[in-house]
């Protein structure tokens, strides 16, 4: 039954959006959340365990990271979509064990959730105690239940309206057949921007990590309907602002306290914030350590928002190479635990918190995410070794992040009647610019050297472009005896993109940018040749088809005088 349900999941993953989100008033509200209906439970059961589709509420991902706290003494009675929006979210996270099974433990009895039809499903008469419902994770990795967690604790935190009477959550039940996260329905303290991450480092100085942005003009549902959890980056660097971003939502300190101690974006066992001082950078600068605490870094009752560099070195490469399956990415995040705390259900699951939450933030900045975990003992040695990542610190998994890298589908028509289906399969050389530029001079960003093929459809030259940074470009594109052809302005986004490139137009033969009667002299010197005779020059068999005759003498004379770059129209 698990493998059953873990393969109905994976299926998930490859269907965005099963469940649909629908849109809530036109106050981008809940549409009842204040509803008081006690029976909401059988109509669950009625209705065959289908839950309502969740939906969005418009607070942002950064806002709810903010207000996100645990309440420890839960009680009340939840709505079928209060539980809807929270289960659905638990659903979205990616998996990174080999099976995830969620259940949703009510007053009526524990149900097994479908994330693929989002709905439940009865399971036991076990009820829930302590709370309104609780959610249950059975998964292979501890690590994997935190990264479900936390999309379930974000959407709960974004039901709410007021103060009063919002579901309010705490992560609990060490000792119980699972670990199981509690939700009630009570006074809660509300949704509030104010930050206090703020870093101790003075502006610009080493260290300094500039103020998050606690608003966000994202809804949270849409972004967890469509996490960027992915393994392809562009190879773009993250700028100073998106890190500061990312290692907030991650461990980054929230306004409210418990006890003496001041609260982050995750939630802590007993608040004992296992990772603190535990979050390693690796970028193109170097390696630095997270700090959210003040100097020395270890006063639960601080705040800060600073890094501190540990090695000035780019050592992202060794990493890449030293753990399988890594994917490159122009940022990683380290995650340890200290050796004492391996093992431990709460620190394993506290790293999947700071790491989803990571995935989270970065999709809503349109940034990809990918999570490396199951580390061996070698590649444990090994990260320690390319970054001086202190002996105690035991690396437990790697966020990688960076831009997603887009492919681009390119497909361009080819001149000649007769062209044979040979005579479709070119060197196509294409290259990205920066909007505006001179093609003919400049440097591209990306540079590729393609050989294409003949479209299904037959009447295009097609090819492939990969890793390119979403983003706005002139791209050019020019195959051999062909003028550069430039189409300006054009929208790669990611993960796949399709740009038609227009007309190769023939004739240049000896490839400086002009048909002209330099061109027409070299097909002169082997009119009415063939392929196997010494004189033929593929210069000027425009067509590809082995005769240099009348059709080439006739692509040459349409495109006479006519010069690179060729503009394509958008
Ligand atoms: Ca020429
Ligand atoms: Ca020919």
């Amino acid at each position: 039954m698990k493998k059953l349900t873990f393969l109905l999941a994976c299926l998930l993953l490859t269907v965005l959006c099963q469940a649909q989100i629908v849109e809530a008033t036109t106050t981008g509200t809940t549409s009842d959340p204040m509803s008081t209906d006690t029976g909401s439970f059988l109509t669950i059961r009625e209705n065959a365990g289908q839950l309502p589709s969740p939906i969005v509420t418009g607070n942002s991902v950064e806002l709810c990271l903010n207000s996100r706290y645990s309440l420890h003494s839960l009680s009340g009675t939840a709505t079928d979509q209060q539980i809807s929006n929270i289960v659905w979210a638990a659903g979205k996270a990616p998996f990174t064990g080999t099976y995830r099974n969620i259940y949703v433990a009510t007053p009526t009895g524990t149900y097994l959730y479908d994330p693929i039809g989002h709905s439940l499903s009865w399971y036991s008469s076990d009820v829930v105690s302590g709370g309104a419902f609780a959610i249950r994770f059975e998964r292979e990795l501890d690590f994997d239940a935190g990264v479900s967690f936390m999309p379930a604790l974000l959407a709960s935190v974004s039901l709410c309206q007021s103060t009063e009477s919002q579901v309010a959550s705490c992560p609990k039940g060490s000792g119980y057949l699972t670990t199981r996260l509690f939700f009630g329905v009570q006074t809660v303290k509300g949704l509030t921007p104010i930050l206090v991450a703020h870093s101790s480092v003075p502006e610009g100085q080493p260290g300094w990590l500039p103020d998050p942005c606690t608003t966000g003009s994202n809804s949270i549902e849409v972004v967890l309907g469509n996490l960027k959890y992915v393994s392809n980056f562009a190879q773009t660097n993250l700028t100073l602002q998106q890190i500061s971003q990312i290692l907030w939502a991650g461990y980054g300190c929230t306004p409210h306290t418990i006890g003496s101690k001041a609260g982050l974006t995750v939630p802590s066992a007993v608040a004992n914030y296992y990772l603190t001082q535990r979050i390693y950078l690796a970028n193109e600068n170097g390696v630095y350590r997270y700090h959210n605490r003040t100097s020395p870094g270890i006063d639960l009752a601080t705040r800060d928002h600073r890094i501190e560099q540990i090695k000035p070195a780019d050592v992202r490469g060794s990493l890449q190479s030293a753990v399988s399956g890594l994917p490159w990415a122009p940022c990683y995040v380290i995650l340890c635990l200290d050796s004492s705390y391996v093992g431990q259900e709460y620190a394993h699951l506290e790293t999947g918190f700071v790491a989803s939450n990571m995935l989270i933030q970065a999709t809503a900045i349109d940034l990809g995410c990918h999570f490396k975990t199951k580390l061996t003992s070698g590649e444990q040695s090994s990260i320690r070794a390319a970054t001086n990542i202190p002996a105690s610190h035991i690396p437990q998994a790697i966020v990688s992040i960076g831009p997603m890298a887009a492919l681009v589908s390119i497909s361009a028509v080819l001149q000649g009647d007769g062209r044979p289906d040979v005579g479709w399969v070119v060197p196509l050389t294409t290259k990205f610019f920066a909007p505006g530029a001179d093609v003919l001079n400049d440097t591209p960003t990306y540079e590729f050297q393609l050989t294409t093929t003949k479209s299904a459809t037959g009447n295009a030259a097609v090819c492939e472009a990969t890793g390119v940074a979403p983003g706005t470009y002139d791209i050019t594109a020019l195959s051999e005896h062909t003028l550069m052809n430039a189409k300006r302005g054009v929208v790669i986004s990611a993960p796949n993109t399709s740009v038609d490139l227009g007309t190769l137009l023939e004739g240049d033969s000896n490839q400086d940018n002009i048909v002209n009667l330099d061109d027409y002299a070299i097909l002169s010197m082997c009119w009415l040749v063939s392929k196997a005779q010494a004189e033929y020059d593929d210069r000027t068999d425009f067509d590809r088809n082995g005769l240099i005759n009348i059709s080439d003498l006739c692509l040459l004379a349409a495109n006479w005088l006519r010069s690179s770059p060729v503009e394509i129209p958008p």
